[in-house]
This record gives C-alpha cells, structure tokens and sequence, in this order.
C-alpha cells in the first residue's frame, strides 16, 4: 500500500456555493471522498491538505519526500505563478499530477499558464470532480509502473 497526498491551493475550501459554472456544485469534502475512494480500489491510501498559504503547501511537499509515492495537486491560482511550488515538486521524486477542475485554457488569459505544468508527470483540466478519479487513477498506475 502505498500513501497518494492530495494538495488542495486556495479557495477550493469554497467550493460548492460558489461559480458552478466554472467548478462544479460538488464540495471539496465530497471530492477528497471520490480520491479517496479511487485510491483505495488500487489498495492506496489517500491524505488530504488543504491550504490558503503557499508555504503551507511548500512545506506538504516537502514532507510527502520518501513518505508518499504520489502528490496530486490542485494549487488553485498559485499553479499560475507560484515557483515556490513548482521547485518543491521538481524536489519530489514520486509521481506528480497537476489537476483544475475547469479547463483554464478556456478561461482569462492569466490561467493559460501554469507555472507547475512543466514538473509534473501529467495534467487533468477541466473534467469537474471527474477528474479527481482520473487524476488518482493516472497517480495509480504510475505508481505500479514504476
Ligand atoms: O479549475 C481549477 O481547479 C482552478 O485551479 C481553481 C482555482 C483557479 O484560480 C484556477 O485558475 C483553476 C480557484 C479555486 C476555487 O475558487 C473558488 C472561489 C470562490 C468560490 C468557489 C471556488
């Protein structure tokens, strides 16, 4: 068994109330419910943080070294410039996936670029709360292929 850490950025502690148009009605508590879920199908345990402060996360990161096998991450708005995240994962040596539950590419374009896109293994955009389970699934499988 191994352990998937999924981070959440800021605001996602918002979500369900607020823009459905963008994000879904779905709340992040059920989302951490569906990756959990989706992890445990492959026999994986899934922790989950969620933090408005980058050093927060930062610090997770850091942590989740030699420990977790696999982050998935939704910075939030931090994906788009916080290079303070990205180096962090560019210092974790398991799987990464970056995940959004809209497609920013599709959006203003300050979203059209994500500063963490080029660290991590692979993306899931604009899929809702469906990508979490893609997300956690991809996350499963490299794992096993590695
Ligand atoms: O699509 C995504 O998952 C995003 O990472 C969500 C971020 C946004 O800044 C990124 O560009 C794309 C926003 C997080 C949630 O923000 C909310 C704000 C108010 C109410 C509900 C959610």
């Amino acid at each position: 068994m191994a352990t998937i850490l999924l981070l959440s950025g800021p605001n996602l502690n918002l979500l369900g109330d607020r823009d459905p148009q963008h994000y879904g009605t779905t709340t992040l508590e059920e989302l951490v419910a569906l990756a959990r879920e989706t992890a445990a199908k492959h026999g994986h345990e899934l922790e989950h943080l969620q933090s408005n402060h980058e050093g927060v996360l930062v610090d997770a990161i850091h942590a989740a070294r030699g420990r977790c096998a696999a982050i998935v991450i939704n910075a939030g708005a931090l994906s788009h410039y916080s290079h303070a995240i990205a180096d962090a994962l560019a210092a974790f040596d398991g799987v990464k996936v970056e995940l959004h539950l809209s497609n920013p590419y599709a959006r203003e374009e300050w979203r059209h670029r994500s500063v963490l896109s080029g660290v991590v293994d692979g993306i899931a955009v604009g899929f809702r709360a469906t990508g979490y389970r893609i997300a956690v699934e991809a996350a499963a499988e490299m794992i096993a292929g590695r």
